[in-house]
């Protein structure tokens, strides 16, 4: 068999392994030669599953597994994870301690969703430790999806919640150095974002989603993302799976990422599968030499992928067995075009 057509059959061999179509194939095989995706791990049916980004996924689904392993569901799993990271003052781009906007003011996003499409978000909010906390009120105690700004204040407030002053002495020196220039010029995975995106399926099979973030550092005053906007940041279908990003809010908002991978995954691709196409999508369609956005994504059935338009993008994936309580914890490199 001649060298190409060795490589077209890998190619096709390893995509189909993806689950993905013909059409989807063609159009990734070139990327798939220069870096394989790595293979959707399989790992079997699991009881308890979070999958959440970058390298505080790894304590964000610690605290996850422990309210899980206690009989908390999806919903509690990734909020209690999500809490964690925000409370973390050294992590610059979530919640205490992230890097303000332009102006100075940290002003924060975050949104959750369970498996049934109910979802809560906050969105260009100041001064509250904890907005996951404040967006899942806004999903089980109010008739709305979204409050923004001063409303979500307003809420807090009534809520009891106390304010607090975000930014951290380490955060406003930061500041006070970028001021010194003013220049926006992201450089891609050090662009003082990580974002926590964490995904969740219970004992109960239920899946749940989060996603909280400072944003991006010295983004314009009242400048909102991806991450409190459900389909762009976070996306969850009990029937299907969910799907999370980070990175570039702009370029997820564009292509509506998170719906986006769960409506492949519907069309039966796996998650892996699906995180390649999505990406591919933004990179078909817009210059992303200069960005990173990364996607993660969790099926239904408990099987897991996440991708990447830039190397470096990594996820922690947790398991947990509920009959003998067995975990297993591994930091994931994605896989990138
Ligand atoms: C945003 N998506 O505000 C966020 C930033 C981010 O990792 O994810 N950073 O655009």
């Amino acid at each position: 068999m001649s060298t190409r057509r060795k490589f077209i059959k890998h190619v096709g061999t390893l995509a189909s392994g993806l689950g993905l179509g013909v059409a989807a194939q063609e159009r990734w095989k070139h990327a798939w030669a220069a870096q394989p995706p790595l293979p959707s791990p399989v790992y079997g049916q699991s009881d308890l599953v979070m999958v959440s980004t970058w390298n505080h996924g790894m304590p964000a689904n610690d605290a996850g597994m422990v309210v899980g392993g206690q009989g908390g569901s999806a919903l509690d799993m990734v909020e209690a994870g999500a809490r964690l990271v925000e409370s973390d003052a050294s992590g610059q781009s979530v919640g205490l301690g992230g890097l303000p906007d332009r102006d100075g003011y940290v002003t924060l996003d975050a949104c959750i969703m369970d498996h049934t499409l109910n979802a809560g978000s906050v969105c260009f909010v100041t001064g509250i430790e904890h907005p996951i906390s404040l967006a899942r009120r806004v999903m089980e105690d109010t008739p709305h999806v979204m409050l923004a700004g001063e409303g979500a204040e307003q809420y807090a407030e009534e809520l009891g919640m106390p304010r607090v002053n975000l930014l951290t002495p380490e955060s406003e020196e930061a500041y006070k150095k970028w001021r010194e220039t003013a220049e926006y010029a992201p450089v891609i995975n050090i662009e003082n974002h990580d974002t926590i995106s964490l995904l969740a399926l219970d004992g109960e099979g239920r899946l749940a989603g989060a996603c909280t973030t400072s944003g991006l550092a010295y983004k314009m005053h009242g400048r909102v993302g991806d991450s409190p906007i459900i389909g762009a940041g976070l996306y969850v279908d009990g029937e299907v799976g969910a799907a999370a990003a980070t990175g570039l809010g702009e370029a997820v908002m564009r292509t509506l990422g998170s719906f986006l991978v769960v409506e492949l995954m519907r069309g039966g691709m796996n998650p892996q599968g699906a995180s390649v196409e999505a990406i591919g999508r933004i990179m078909e369609r817009m210059d992303s030499k200069n960005m990173q956005v990364g996607y993660i994504a969790l099926g239904a059935d408990g099987s897991v992928g996440g991708h990447a338009i830039h190397p470096h993008f990594s996820y922690a994936v947790h398991r947990m067995r509920k009959t003998n309580g067995q975990l297993t914890r591994d930091l994931v490199e994605s896989s990138h075009a």
